[in-house]
């Protein structure tokens, strides 16, 4: 027998603060920005202790790949029970037959739908970038746009998608899949009609509704379950979950080749952490809290969207039917680069984001989408999100006045949102000593 090799002692014991104090200063610095900031990514929000935990528990440690079930490794008891856990849930959530939890985010979710219903070089529908579309779609640069061809239909002069066009592009083109949803389309979309044009040319019709899940859980926006052959989503923005994918469908026969385009298809081993967290939050969202939630996320965004355009900014569509909007801010001859740089500074983080027919590159861009569902889960209701639309519009005024960025105007901005977000604490068991979960919890006597 070979000698035996001492077990260290610390492996099991030692926190993050003692082990690696470079990484633990950097979460420590995340907490304190997350805390005295105000986040308004329309693809970010905030989860809930019961979802941190889950994310940092030790089912990390556990491989699998199948299905629950069907497991090509052992050992599988309790990572079967969590993902059936999050598929139930899931299903009981979204009303459908069907639910894949698996997918790493929802370009991976997207990309098995397209695995599981085209062949390379197939035609795909979809809306055009800076219409709001998103890139797992066919954006030129994904591989859904190299190795499908896609087809692009935008919006009308009013921000609206453009059916008439959506019927002609579907006529002419005889895609195979169709998409609608996207990543800043602010607006309700007609699912029933994208159904009947689908069906008019034979397409499979796919429904990603990443931005609005939550709403649809929620029950404050219409489903698009009835209508998509196969709808997809994200668990982390207003859904307000760990971070990855789902696919939901009430075909069956599509359901096996969904499951088979996930694993082995696009995805190995599952995310078990993950998984564990999305079954939490998916639990999270079948409470009658969650429709409270959703409510106010749905108000929020439409009372920035008002309290913009009072201040002379111009929102795309002149309003939201969903947790984000998206502000043009050609009228102010801005890039989204330098405002959203400008605002950082202020202490509001947003994203910059082409806007319909914008003319600046990715990087650059001549618009900013905002989102309301972060600052809805810290607590903050109409007054706040008035106050909030006051400080980005002063911010703007500002630069926009000058033609360069107001540090004077960012730093009393700043300190107002400051003093704003140190009333509404998130995370009060944590604190920027003790930035990782289990740690965390300990320290707060949890
Ligand atoms: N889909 C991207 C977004 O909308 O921000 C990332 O989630």
């Amino acid at each position: 027998m070979s000698e035996s090799m001492p077990p260290d002692p610390g492996y099991f014991l030692d926190n993050l603060r003692t082990t690696d104090p470079e990484v633990y200063e950097a979460l420590a610095g995340e907490l304190e920005r997350q805390q005295d900031g105000i986040e308004l990514i329309a693809s970010e929000n905030m989860v809930s202790q019961a979802s941190l935990e889950a994310l940092g528990s030790i089912i990390v440690n556990k491989t699998v790949e199948g299905r629950p079930g069907g497991r090509y490794y052992g050992g599988a008891e309790f990572a079967d029970r969590i993902e059936s856990l999050a598929i139930e849930r899931a299903k009981a959530l979204f009303g459908c037959g069907f639910a894949n939890v698996q997918p790493h985010s929802g370009s991976q979710a997207n990309q098995a739908v397209f695995l599981a219903v085209l062949k390379p070089g197939d035609t795909v529908l979809s809306m055009a970038l800076d219409a709001g579309g998103h890139l797992s779609h066919g954006a030129a640069p994904n591989l859904t746009g190299k190795w499908f061809n896609p087809v692009r239909y935008g919006i009308d002069g009013d921000g609206f998608i453009d059916m008439d066009a959506v019927e002609r592009l579907a006529r002419e083109h005889r895609p195979k899949l169709i998409i609608c949803g996207g990543s800043a389309y602010p607006r309700a979309i007609d699912f029933a009609h994208f159904r009947q044009i689908a069906d008019s040319v034979g397409a499979v019709l796919l429904a990603d509704m990443a931005h609005f899940a939550g709403l649809v859980a929620g029950g404050v926006h219409p489903t698009p379950l009835p209508h998509a052959h196969v709808t997809t989503a994200t668990t982390y923005k207003n859904l307000r979950g760990a971070r990855g994918g789902i696919i939901l469908t009430d075909d069956p026969a599509l359901a096996r080749k969904l499951d088979s385009a996930v694993f082995p298809g696009v995805q190995g081993s599952v995310i078990l952490n993950a998984v564990a967290a999305k079954a939490v939050c998916l639990g999270e969202a079948l409470k009658p809290s969650f429709k409270v939630y959703a409510a106010q996320v749905l108000t929020n965004a439409r009372v920035l969207a008002g309290a913009l355009m009072a201040r002379g900014i111009t929102v795309v569509s002149g309003g939201t039917d969903t947790p984000l909007l998206v502000a043009d801010l050609r009228p102010f001859g801005l890039t989204g680069a330098e405002a959203s740089d400008s605002l950082e500074a202020a202490g509001l983080t947003c994203n910059k984001n082409t806007v319909p027919g914008d003319t600046q590159p990715p990087a650059v861009t001549s618009g900013l989408r905002f989102g309301s569902a972060a600052g809805t889960t810290r607590g903050f209701r109409e007054t706040e999100f008035r106050h909030i639309g006051g400080w980005i519009a002063d911010v703007l005024h500002a630069m926009a006045a000058s033609g360069a960025r107001d540090e004077t105007v960012e730093r009393i901005v700043c300190a107002e949102v400051r003093a704003l977000c140190r009333s509404f604490p998130i995370y009060p068991g944590l604190d920027a000593d003790a930035p990782a979960g289990a740690e965390m919890n300990r320290a707060a006597g949890s």
